[in-house]
């Protein structure tokens, strides 16, 4: 491990130490889904993108297949495609078989170095006449482009996976609008946007019937456990997940079985029968919802791509 990696994982030790505590100490205990993808969680995640019940990831890979000519239309010759919150980059491959030959670089952009390195390598293999800028950074807010990629480079920014409805309405639209700083006035934003549907198919995507979800969600405590010497019972919580129809929203949550205190450091956090922790929500979307929070941006729905089913889509925004 380099320098720079060591450096990041020590200050996600002291971020994750400080949410978990902050977060369990607020009268409606939550903690942060960022810190749901540590080795073993990111591992997790990917068994839940191969599940049955878990409809967005194979409904977005079929959308990006079927809709390649007309997502290369966007992007002319010489343009820098961005990334943001690259992870394995496994849909990019899908988007580059389209548009490889048309792009100056390529930039994933992640919070994590390492992970960043190792996306690196394997598409460098793969690729190896792309050129590949990767950026450290938290992609949430804006960060420096190097002037290379900027300028008149044409921008073209790529967020799959409807990553946008794991976060809360208001820092939805402050990330589209950092978004939007990086890919300048010109530039434009393929989005992946799950959408809204019968409770029917999207309660079991998120309580699947092998557990995978549960041990997913339920991973965040075990972490705590390993890497801050807590001492949660993970078997006096159990995984809860609850379609909120009014919002549109899953809520996933733990929920103590029993009256408990468990200590994280130096910090004792009790917990009555039957109370929740909220690890995670994934909002859904209808055309119109979805516009609406484009449109706070300061970003218009250009295209929309969808399945025959309609249970996912794929965006096109533009400033
Ligand atoms: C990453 N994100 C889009 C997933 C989702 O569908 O909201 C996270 C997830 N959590 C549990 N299952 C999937």
């Amino acid at each position: 491990m380099d320098a720079d990696a060591r450096l990041t994982l020590a200050a996600d030790h002291d971020t994750f130490r400080d949410d978990i505590v902050a977060g369990l100490s607020r009268p409606e205990k939550s903690l942060p889904p960022k810190h749901l993808y540590d080795d073993r969680g990111s591992a997790l995640f990917d068994q839940i993108c191969e599940l049955p019940e878990y409809y967005p990831t194979r409904t977005e890979k079929a959308i990006l297949r079927r809709r390649l000519p007309e997502l290369r239309s966007l992007v002319p010759d010489g343009s820098v495609l961005i990334e943001f919150g690259s992870g394995s980059s496994e849909k990019i491959r899908l988007l580059l078989e389209g548009i490889e030959d048309r792009l100056f670089s390529y930039v994933p952009v992640d919070i994590s170095a390492e992970y960043l390195g190792y996306v690196n390598d394997e598409l460098q293999r793969d690729y190896p006449q792309l050129r590949i800028d990767p950026i450290a950074a938290d992609f949430t807010k804006p960060f420096p482009l190097p002037s290379e990629l900027s300028g008149t480079r044409h921008r073209v920014g790529f967020f799959p996976g409807s990553t946008i409805g794991n976060f809360e309405r208001s820092e939805a639209v402050d990330m589209l609008r950092a978004f939007t700083t990086e890919l300048g006035t010109h530039g434009g934003l393929i989005i992946g946007v799950d959408l809204l549907k019968s409770p029917e198919i999207i309660l079991p995507a998120y309580d699947d019937s092998q557990g995978v979800t549960a041990a997913f969600i339920g991973n965040i405590l075990q972490r705590a456990n390993m890497e801050l010497d807590a001492d949660f019972d993970v078997d006096r919580f159990e995984y809860r997940a609850e379609f909120v129809e009014e919002h549109g929203r899953i809520d996933m949550c733990m929920v103590s079985t029993a009256n408990q205190c468990v200590s994280i450091d130096d910090t004792e956090i009790e917990f009555s029968e039957g109370e929740s922790i909220h690890v995670s929500s994934s909002r859904k979307f209808t055309f119109d919802s979805f516009a609406k929070l484009a449109a706070e941006a300061g970003l218009r729905v250009d295209e929309i791509w969808t399945d025959p089913e309609e249970l996912f889509s794929v965006q096109y925004l533009v400033a």
